[in-house]
């Protein structure tokens, strides 16, 4: 029989300093823990211990030249979390905030939602603690140049399988995958998120926000309503905000904020035009990460060094990064009559705030469900590249709906409490950890 407590402290003491990944082994095992107990094959394969242990952890040095001629170093990593459904696969992540630590949480994280997906996908995460923030194209290019020179040892199209998070979108996805093709000499689904000219998929850039969307109007048609009419308040304004915004608006949903380090956006028209959206990839390009150049450009308010948790919303859609939205921020979202909050950003909102959101029996979409589009469009590129066939948008936007609405099933099948509120997060762990914990005890160790 394991105990929660016990668990959390034994991998507290194998994994010092790494917070985040506590963090996102506890959710899971809380929910799965009863789960755990209840079948003698998990208890006896050791599914607990084995299943938050990556298979691998790599780390390398990044050496490149600035424009200025000095030489820089940064660490790089791949961490391949668990091939029990397939080959690993997942992003990079290029942001300063990047440690061992945080890749950890993110590849057990992804190793969960791939199995949400049903395609057979193994979970891993890598990436650097270089900031893409003030950078030249040109530096960009030699650090990628510099980083796949490293990385290319230890992936392949069937073993893992990275794609872009934040700081690597499709720009990096160009530069790392020319080195790759430069070193290799092949042409193959060795990333995914690749442009469309050469080998990616159509809808890969928009599928993690387009996915949520479908993922949260999935969760409203539950209860006989829709997402049309909805007030939207969106964090961050990179990849996954820009495919959220234009998705809400199509669906008829008005999206007032988005985010980025420097403050919020409020926008009371609704970021709702295909210029305004336009504008955010070019936000983006600039390598500044800031938003206020919105609020000049489109005469919207723009509300310095403050997140958009604070506006008035039926919905909330945290699309930025990890615990970026707080227990206070939980607490102002709900006395502000907010009764969704839909996790985009991988495990956006923090361990006391989503205790808070599910005691007030408030909606809770966890991030491994309601953002797997993303990668579940990956995984269609990868079949795409497998078959050498090229499927048209309408084809790649079909199978997301389905994939979202499987999903979403699933979680409704494992997280329905008593009182009849779905616990969503408890729904997709459940639903998430039985298929890798099957496949480990069917594979032997
Ligand atoms: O967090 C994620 O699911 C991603 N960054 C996408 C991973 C992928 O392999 O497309």
């Amino acid at each position: 029989m394991y105990d929660l407590e016990s668990f959390i402290g034994d991998l507290k003491r194998r994994n010092p300093s790494q917070d985040e990944f506590i963090q996102a082994v506890e959710e899971v095992v809380a929910s799965v823990i009863d789960v755990v107990n209840e079948n003698p094959q998990y208890i006896r394969n050791k599914i607990l211990e084995r299943i938050s242990e990556p298979d691998r952890v790599i780390s390398f040095k990044v050496e490149w030249e600035d424009d200025s001629g000095d030489v820089q170093v940064n660490r790089g990593y791949r961490v391949q979390f668990n091939n029990a459904l397939g080959p690993y696969k997942g992003g990079l992540r290029f942001h300063s905030s990047v440690t061992l630590g945080s890749l950890k949480f993110l590849g057990f994280e992804q190793t969960f939602k791939n199995a949400l997906t049903s395609l057979p996908m193994g979970g891993g995460k890598g990436g650097s603690d270089f900031s893409p923030r003030g950078k030249s194209d040109a530096e960009i290019l030699r650090f990628c140049r510099s980083f796949m020179t490293e990385l290319y040892k230890y992936i392949g199209p069937d073993t893992d399988v990275p794609a872009g998070d934040i700081g690597v979108g499709g720009r990096e996805i160009g530069f790392l995958y020319g080195q790759y093709k430069r070193i290799k000499g092949e042409n193959t689904g060795v990333l995914t998120g690749k442009g469309p000219g050469w080998g990616g998929s159509l809808i890969r850039p928009e599928a993690t926000g387009f996915g949520t969307m479908y993922f949260a109007d999935n969760i409203l048609g539950n209860i006989g309503d829709s997402i049309r009419g909805k007030r939207i308040a969106v964090s961050g304004f990179g990849n996954v905000a820009w495919g959220a915004v234009m998705k809400a608006t199509q669906l008829g949903a008005k999206v007032v904020t988005i985010s980025g380090p420097d403050g919020y956006i409020l926008d009371e028209d609704g970021i709702n035009t295909p210029e305004k959206t336009a504008f955010m990839l070019q936000l983006r390009a600039s390598n500044n990460d800031i938003v206020k150049p919105y609020a000049q450009r489109f005469k919207a308010q723009f509300v310095p060094g403050r997140k958009p948790w604070e506006v008035p919303v039926d919905m909330a859609f945290p699309c930025a990064i990890q615990n970026e939205l707080s227990l206070e921020d939980a607490k102002t979202l709900v006395s502000n009559g907010c009764k969704y909050v839909i996790e985009t950003s991988n495990m956006g909102v923090c361990a006391d705030a989503a205790q808070y959101l599910i005691d007030k029996r408030i909606t809770l979409a966890p991030g491994k469900a309601a953002n797997a589009g993303g990668v579940a469009v990956s995984g269609l590129e990868m079949s795409q590249n497998a078959q050498h066939l090229f499927w048209t948008k309408e084809e790649v936007d079909s199978r997301l709906k389905h994939i979202m609405s499987e999903i979403h099933a699933s979680c409704v099948r494992e997280g329905v409490e008593d009182d009849g509120y779905i616990n969503y997060v408890k729904g997709a762990n459940i639903a998430g950890f039985k298929k890798v914990a099957d496949a480990m005890c069917q594979l032997g160790y």
